[in-house]
C-alpha cells in the first residue's frame, strides 16, 4: 500500500508513530540516544504511541519482582523524559491484549526462514544458550504486531531495530498482497548520528542494558559523579589526537555522543578539542550528559513518588491504546475468516 493512500489511517490529519524499549535491564545513554530523544521531539507532528515492551522482556529470564519495579521505573523515566501522555498514548504492551493475539495470527504468516535470518536472534542465542525459548525465536512477529496494530508509518528505532523493521514490512505487504489492504507499511526512523551508542570499554559493540560490566554503560539514572567515572574510564586508544576515524573505535564513540547531545557537527567538534587530549574531550563529554539528562533524573524523583498519578495515567492510555489495537485485530480477524462474536 503506497504511503500516499494511507490517508484514511490518519488520526487528526496525523500520521502514526509507535515505538517501546524492553525492560529487561535499566535504560542506557544509548536507549536515551538512538530511540526515547527522537520519540519527545515527534510528539507534536505524529499521533504517538510508545510502549514499556514488557511482552518482549521475559524473552530472557526476569525476577517478577525485579520485572514488576523496572516496568513501573520506565514508564515514569518515559514521562520524566518529557513525553506528555495527553499528546502521546504511552502504556504497557502486556496491558493491551491484541498485541498477543496479532502475534499468534502473523506467526502463522512468517516463515520460518525469515526468522532463521533475524541477527538479533542469533546474537541473543549465544548469550543465552541455556534458554532458546520459542519466544526468542518469535520476537519480531510480536514486535511487527506490535507496529501493525496501530497502522503506523515511521518506527523510530536504533540502528540494530532495523532487519526487524523489514521483516515487519514483508509480513504487512505479503498479508496485504493475500487478503487486499489491511495493514499500513512501516518506515523506520533512525538517527543519522547515534543510532548505534558503542559499550564504552569495548566500543566494537553497542551499548546495551543489559551488559554484564556495568562501565561499559551509562544509565540513565545514574548520578552524575557515576556518569563522570564512568566516561572518564572509557577505552580509548594509545594515541593522543582526538580524531573521527573508524580506527578510534573509542574516541569516535565519544565524539558521536558528543555531536548527537549537543547537535554540533562532528568536524567542528573535532575541530574545537584540536592540540587536547582525550582527557578533555571526556571531562566535557560528563558534563555535556550529566547536563542534557539532569532533568529527567529530577522529574523521575518526584514521579516515582506519585504512584496514584502513575496509575491512573497507565489506566487510561492503555485503554486509548486498545481502543485502536481492537479496530485493527477486527479487520484482521474478519479478512481471514473469523466468525464474529454475536
Ligand atoms: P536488550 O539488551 O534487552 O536487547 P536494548 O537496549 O537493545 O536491550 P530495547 O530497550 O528494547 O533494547 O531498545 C529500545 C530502543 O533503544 C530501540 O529502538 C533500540 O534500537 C534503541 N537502542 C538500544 N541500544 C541502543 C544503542 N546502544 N544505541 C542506539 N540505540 C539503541
Ligand atoms: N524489539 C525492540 C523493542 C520493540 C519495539 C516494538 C520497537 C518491541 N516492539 C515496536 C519499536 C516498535 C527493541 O528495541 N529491542
Amino acid at each position: 500500500m503506497a504511503q500516499e493512500t494511507n490517508s484514511k489511517y490518519l488520526i487528526n490529519g496525523k500520521q502514526n508513530i509507535l515505538s517501546g524499549s524492553a525492560p529487561s535491564g535499566d535504560l542506557t545513554l544509548g536507549n536515551f540516544i538512538g530511540a526515547i530523544r527522537q520519540w519527545g521531539n515527534l510528539q507534536n507532528e505524529y499521533n504517538c504511541y510508545y510502549m514499556v515492551v514488557d511482552l518482549h522482556s521475559i524473552t530472557t529470564r526476569q525476577d517478577p519482582k525485579v520485572l514488576r519495579e523496572r516496568s513501573i521505573s520506565f514508564f515514569a523515566q518515559y514521562l520524566a523524559a518529557g513525553l506528555d501522555p495527553k499528546k502521546n498514548t504511552i502504556f504497557f504492551q502486556s496491558h493491551v491484549s491484541a498485541h498477543s493475539e496479532l502475534a499468534w495470527i502473523l506467526n502463522c504468516f512468517t516463515p520460518y526462514g525469515d526468522l532463521t535470518r533475524m541477527t538479533q536472534f542469533k546474537d541473543k542465542s549465544v548469550k543465552h544458550p541455556k534458554n532458546i525459548n520459542a519466544g526468542l525465536f518469535t520476537y519480531p512477529v510480536l514486535m511487527a504486531a506490535d507496529i501493525l496494530l496501530y497502522d503506523c508509518h515511521l518506527v523510530p528505532v536504533g540502528e540494530d531495530q532495523k532487519q526487524h523493521i523489514e521483516l515487519t514490512r514483508d509480513i504487512a505487504l505479503r498479508f496485504n498482497n493475500e487478503f487486499g489492504e489491511t495493514f499500513v507499511v512501516p518506515e523506520p526512523f533512525i538517527p543519522k548520528v547515534g543510532g548505534r551508542v558503542m559499550a564504552l570499554q569495548e566500543p566494537s559493540r553497542k551499548m546495551d542494558k543489559s551488559d554484564p560490566n556495568q562501565n561499559n554503560t551509562v544509565f540513565l539514572l545514574d548520578e552524575p559523579k557515576v556518569i563522570e567515572k564512568k566516561l572518564k574510564s572509557a577505552t580509548t586508544d594509545s594515541g593522543t589526537t582526538i580524531e573521527y576515524t573508524e580506527e578510534k573505535p573509542g574516541v569516535k564513540n565519544l565524539l558521536e555522543i558528543y555531536s548527537s547531545l549537543s547537535e554540533e557537527k562532528i568536524d567542528s567538534i573535532v575541530q574545537k578539542f584540536e592540540g587536547k587530549m582525550y582527557g578533555h574531550l571526556k571531562v566535557d563529554l560528563a558534563s555535556l550528559v550529566v547536563e542534557k539528562t539532569q532533568h529527567i533524573r529530577d522529574e523521575y524523583k518526584r514521579l516515582i513518588a506519585d504512584k496514584n498519578f502513575l496509575h491512573s495515567v497507565m489506566k487510561e492510555n492503555a485503554e486509548r491504546a486498545s481502543a485502536h489495537a481492537d479496530k485493527t485485530l477486527s479487520r484482521v480477524y474478519d479478512k481471514i475468516g473469523f466468525v464474529p462474536k454475536a
